[in-house]
């Protein structure tokens, strides 16, 4: 087994920062230091097989993404980053877990979905990984198979109050698989938006020629962002069950989310970085077909009424507890120009799996949020959140060895080729999303369970390094 020392860092934690040097031996954490502690005898250093000099850097938790989508058919098209792409690129911007989402499709048996969801990942993915369930059709079938759900390592579901005739659940299925969730523990994830609503709305924009990406934001208007939230928050009420409301981006659902809290309700809220940075009027908006890019469902918000600062603000006071990415990325050509000419036929998503931990760190930078913080809503929230808490989003004995050296006098252009490919990441899309940013920071090395991965900007890897990761129940629950 070969052991490592991380030597002179700056150990952060959810709770505090240290100078600690960390000793891991195989895939686990076994001691975690104060600097020159003989506990282990006069050179430690000495007796490993390498050390690996942190100074001047922080030593944190890898990063748990907790919301993406590879490989997803999706529009008529399917997500363009598979695990194997999908998790490499995660890897390069120093998350270590992911947890995607296997789907149950309308007609489909939830243990079919499930099986072939393994069959996806089995062997091709870079880091460890875990899933949701996805219930697309949700029948007295689906109900009965949901209680077989934790055995497999699955302690969540998703339902979607939008995409009629595709994912959706209308509120009678809602309330069954609620009761199903207070009674197993199980965590209700929703996508919080009135479906029924929004196709109204776009049919009406299509019908007045208002066919541009822009009114891809217009129909999916904030009021049925904040409906559906306190629809499902009200169900969640009645029926006891605990509930985590995805890809929040309007400022009126995290007031929904925040009151439910007020009430000692068990509701969660998760962002992701495009609702933070973008804007309907600066991405969106922008004219022509480019704002197919930033098409993604809930939409970017409008800067003007401020939602991306409010977001900020609740997460800095706990309003909101984690970001993930939503990570479902499509390529313009082939995929996104699906739409041209109908807004309503782009392909949802934005990929930026790689890009998570620099953008929040960006927000440290920025004055947003502590380092503490970025630690907490980046990885140890998600692991707690999704029952992964004590192997991963934390660095202490027992824990697996998931760590990232995080350079905070490094930089990163995200809008710069890497490898002379011409190529602005490593995700598998033909443009980027965060095209011009510029993070004041840089992921050093990761170490997915021991194995170094990722050290001076080479992938040391290989597919099929990362395992299916069983999950518990939310750790966030009494
Ligand atoms: N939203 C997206 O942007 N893409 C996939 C599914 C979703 O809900
Ligand atoms: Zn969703
Ligand atoms: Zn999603």
């Amino acid at each position: 087994m070969v052991t490592i020392l991380i030597q002179n860092g700056t150990v952060v934690s959810a709770t505090g920062r240290v100078r600690a040097d960390v000793l891991i031996d195989g895939e686990i954490i076994v001691a975690v230091l104060a600097p020159g502690s003989a506990l282990l005898g006069n050179d430690l250093a000495a007796s490993v097989d390498r050390v690996i000099d942190a100074t001047g850097k922080y030593v944190i938790p890898g990063g748990v993404d907790a919301h993406t989508h590879m490989q997803l058919p999706f529009g008529g098209t399917a997500a363009s980053d598979t695990f194997e792409t999908g998790t490499r690129a995660a890897a390069w911007g120093g998350t270590t877990t992911i947890v995607d989402f296997a789907v149950q499709s309308y007609g489909q048996r939830v243990f079919d979905g499930l099986a072939a969801w393994h069959e996806k990942a089995a062997g091709n993915c870079a880091i460890d990984y875990g899933f949701h369930q996805i219930i697309g059709d949700l029948n007295e079938d689906s109900l009965q198979a949901m209680d077989g759900l934790l055995d497999e390592g699955i302690s969540s579901f998703k339902l979607f109050m939008a995409y009629p005739g595709v994912f959706y659940s209308d509120d009678a299925q809602i309330l069954r698989a609620m009761q199903k969730s207070a009674e197993t523990g199980l965590m209700t994830m929703m996508h919080a938006e009135n479906g029924p609503a929004i196709d109204v709305l776009v049919t009406q924009l299509l019908a007045e020629g208002k066919t541009d990406p822009y009114y891809h934001g217009v129909a999916r208007a904030w009021q049925l962002e904040e409906e559906a939230t306190h629809r499902a928050i009200m169900l969640a009420n009645l029926t006891g069950a605990p509930l985590y409301v995805v890809h929040v981006s309007a400022k009126q659902a995290v007031q929904q989310i925040a009151a439910a809290r007020d009430h000692g309700q068990n509701v969660f809220g998760e962002t992701c970085p495009q609702y933070l940075y973008l804007s309907l009027e600066e991405n969106l908006g922008v004219p022509g077909f480019e704002g197919a890019k930033w098409v993604c469902s809930t939409p970017l918000r409008s800067r003007a009424e401020g939602h991306q600062d409010h977001l900020w603000q609740s997460l800095r006071t706990n309003d909101i507890q984690m970001v993930s990415t939503d990570h479902c990325p499509f390529c313009m050509k082939g995929q996104k120009e699906l739409g041209l000419g109908d807004f309503s036929k782009i392909p949802n998503g934005i990929g930026s799996v790689e890009h998570r931990l620099d953008l929040l760190y960006q927000g440290v930078v920025n004055g947003r949020i502590s380092l503490e913080r970025w630690v907490e809503i980046t990885a140890t929230t998600p692991a707690r959140m999704f029952g992964l808490y004590g192997k991963k989003g934390v660095i202490q004995p027992g824990a697996d060895g998931d760590i990232v050296i995080y350079d905070p006098n490094g930089h990163t252009s995200i809008g710069l080729p890497v490898n002379g490919n011409g190529k602005t990441h490593h995700m598998n899309m033909d443009h980027s999303a965060w095209e011009g940013y510029e993070i004041d920071g840089h992921v050093d090395t990761v170490l997915s369970r021991g194995k170094v991965i990722i050290d001076d900007n080479s992938y040391l890897g290989s597919t099929g390094d990362g395992r299916f990761v069983k999950r518990g129940l939310s750790q966030y629950l009494i």
